[in-house]
């Protein structure tokens, strides 16, 4: 039997306040007919299908339309968890009817759904993801006090009810230790630990997980991420986003293979000085990727995004830590300036903002500037003393 595992499709997703909603579509449509094309028997999508528990219209019509492409126009039953960022109750709608199409949903309990092939059944635990204190009260159990309990109690739940010896697998959406993280991930806990050890898919023949946005495998090659749909954030940009095809033999064995998908729009992260980047965007061919720059320049620049979105029109952020990371950055600001000439606050400021001291050229630039500041005031004082009579220290007068 063959097997599409994807998961943290998000959609609904804003990335850098851009609606991502054209890019899954795009990508999904890719899914689609990889399904028809690779002879797919069945999906498995491992949570965080949507971004966030009440998902904008535009992303549950796009669920809607690729559901109803994959399980009515190809025939091809899908199982799908919630993940968390799902609302398990809103996921789980209409689970029970939907079941008898071929749509088998699961957001708030744990889910066995058997396929077969020429070779038998194949038990399918779907295992949506749940909160310990949630397991605990639905299973009436106070010992589950952590993930990895409440996984194995939720497992253990549905493997007493299904027939010994026949292959199985599960779909779930946890942090298996020993994975590794990126940057577009919401923390299952906040300052703690909820992973749970490989040991739990013990038996299992495929474990198609969910969570961790970059593909990989973890403790063996049928425990395994298939990574999310697209890259949620500029620290993804060296993933290979793609889908996993599982091949499980009649033994119970099986083969992956990570199939890529393409985005309409790459995101990529680029480093130079501005004139490097605009000069690099003239032979660049994919203008429109989501680009975060990474300025190198020092000095001020103004209206650096206007600048970079001529040449690239999703540029969609500029770092320039850089620029903080100088030596001697923040050392200015405790300094006492009444202390201080205007040419030694000039130069500490110029020292924090560049990194450097100024040339002579730019001590002699800022001494005229401010020469001619002082004679415009002194100009300007005894111009305006002149016409209402009054003198300067009048005029200084608050
Ligand atoms: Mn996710």
């Amino acid at each position: 039997m063959r097997f599409l595992h994807t998961s943290d499709w998000h959609l609904g997703r804003l990335f850098f306040g851009v609606h991502l909603t054209e890019d899954q579509a795009g990508v999904l449509d890719q899914l689609v007919l990889l399904v028809r094309e690779a002879r797919i028997d069945c999906v498995l999508l491992a949570g965080d299908v949507y971004d966030r528990s009440l998902p904008p219209p535009d992303a549950v019509r796009l669920l809607d339309d690729i559901v109803t492409r994959l399980v009515v126009g190809a025939g091809v039953p899908v199982v799908m968890i919630a993940g968390n960022h799902d609302s398990a109750e809103r996921l789980g709608f209409g689970s029970r009817v939907l079941e008898a199409g071929g749509l088998h949903v699961t957001g708030t309990r744990p889910l066995a759904v058997t396929l077969g092939d020429a070779a038998g059944p194949i038990d399918i635990i779907a295992l949506p993801y749940t909160e310990p204190a949630v397991v605990r009260a639905r299973l009436g159990d106070d010992t589950l006090t952590d993930h990895e309990k409440a996984l194995t109690a939720d497992l253990a739940c549905v493997a007493t009810q299904l027939v010994p010896g026949r292959r199985r697998i599960a779909v779930a959406h946890a942090f298996v230790a020993g994975a590794v993280e990126s940057q577009s991930e919401r923390p299952l806990v906040v300052g703690g630990s909820a992973s749970v050890g490989a040991r739990c898919f013990e038996g299992l023949d495929y474990v198609a997980l969910g969570h961790l946005h970059r593909p990989q495998s973890v403790g063996r090659e049928a425990v395994r991420y298939s990574g999310s749909l697209l890259k949620y954030s500029f620290a993804e940009a060296d993933h290979d986003k793609s889908v996993t095809i599982v091949e499980l033999d009649e033994r119970g064995a099986c083969l992956t293979e990570k199939v890529p998908l393409s985005p309409r729009r790459d995101v990529r992260v680029l480093r130079g000085t501005l004139e490097e980047l605009q000069r690099g965007a003239a032979t660049d061919s994919a203008r429109d990727d989501y680009v975060l720059a990474e300025l190198t320049d020092r000095g001020a620049i103004l209206d650096a995004i206007g600048k970079l979105r001529r040449c690239y029109p999703n540029c969609l952020h500029i770092d320039r830590t850089s620029l903080f990371d100088a030596p001697g950055s923040g050392q200015a600001c405790r300094a006492d300036h009444r202390r201080h000439t205007e040419a030694e606050l000039f130069g500490s400021f110029f020292r924090e903002v560049t990194g450097d001291a100024p040339n002579q050229d730019e001590t002699t630039a800022f001494a005229e500037i401010v020469a001619r500041v002082h004679g415009a005031q002194t100009a300007g004082t005894a111009d305006t003393a002149g016409k209402t009579g009054k003198t300067a220290a009048e005029n200084d007068a608050p």
